[in-house]
């Protein structure tokens, strides 16, 4: 199991962790503080030294609520920042975008994934990823990061999300993507209440069915917050700053069902904490 990504190859016979750089304003964790080249690459620096195997560098923030920006905007916060990381370090960088232009500008720069919680659905997004000779995660989303957490609703969520990503990899393949090219992503948080994060957690390996590569992100996402009060008997959801052990705990989890890609904001602890599952799986005696 090893990926292209424009000439980096990520070995994904063992978890990888992918560190999130997000370049925008009003991230829900980060936001804010690393909207300069320069802070961006220290942040990238940080993570590689901890262990990032791969980056994932975002401009436009999708947690609920966050305001849509205009394409300009984004390409203006991503682009030089994927020039500089993809000159700087040795990981792939993966870029996080639902915009056709984005992702072309982004791989021109030197992006080898893209990352697009649309699953390609946004109109062009299909035939610029046939063009673009990278990785592509397919991610599930309810809704728009506008208004998927207002009362989401499944029968089964586990059965309707496998079967989207299922619709997503066949539309990709006959619109001409190598299926070796596409990772699926169950999408933790993407108009889904505690309960349906809790079933895909639960249920995690159904998703490594169709033998494609698993990515998760579940870190620092608010239904870490609602597990943690749940367990605790608490009425508030834990905040932010208190999500770290429960997301460590989730991404282990995870890793432990097959997901191959962990997308985190803290590199080092989910590093050592995935650090036993792959010293097994490597056969390190
Ligand atoms: C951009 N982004 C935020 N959360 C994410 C998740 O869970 N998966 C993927 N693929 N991207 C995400």
């Amino acid at each position: 199991m090893k990926l292209d990504c424009a000439g980096k190859i990520l070995d994904l016979s063992i978890p990888r962790v992918m560190g999130i750089l997000n370049i925008t304003p009003d991230s829900f964790y980060d936001g804010g503080r690393y909207e300069r080249v320069d802070a961006a690459l220290k942040q990238a620096e940080r993570m590689v030294l901890d262990g990032a195997d791969i980056l994932d560098v975002g401009g436009e923030s999708t947690r609920p609520g966050a305001k849509a920006i205009s394409e300009s905007e984004e390409l203006d916060r991503i682009v030089p920042v994927i020039e500089q990381l993809t000159h700087q370090f040795d990981v792939p960088v993966s870029i996080d975008t639902s915009k056709p232009a984005v992702m072309r500008a982004a791989v021109q720069a030197g992006a080898g994934l893209i990352n697009d919680v649309c699953a390609l659905q946004l109109e062009g997004a299909l035939t610029t990823a046939v063009a673009a000779p990278v990785p592509v995660c397919l991610m599930h989303m309810q809704g728009d990061p506008r208004s998927m957490q207002s009362a989401p609703q499944y029968g089964d969520v586990v059965q309707e999300v496998k079967r989207f990503l299922d619709e997503r990899v066949d539309a990709c393949v006959e619109a001409g993507i190598d299926r070796r090219r596409l990772l699926l992503d169950p999408g933790f948080g993407f108009g889904k209440t505690l309960n349906h994060n809790l079933q895909l957690l639960k249920d995690l390996s159904r998703f490594t069915e169709p033998g494609l590569p698993l990515l998760v992100g579940v870190s620092r996402k608010s239904m870490l917050g609602g597990i943690i009060a749940e367990m605790q008997g608490q009425e508030q959801a834990a905040p932010l700053e208190q999500r770290l052990y429960a997301g460590i705990g989730a991404a282990v989890m995870a890793a432990m069902q097959g997901a191959r890609i962990l997308r985190v904001h803290d590199v080092r602890a989910t590093k050592e904490a995935l650090a036993p599952l792959c010293a097994t799986m490597m056969g390190i005696t």
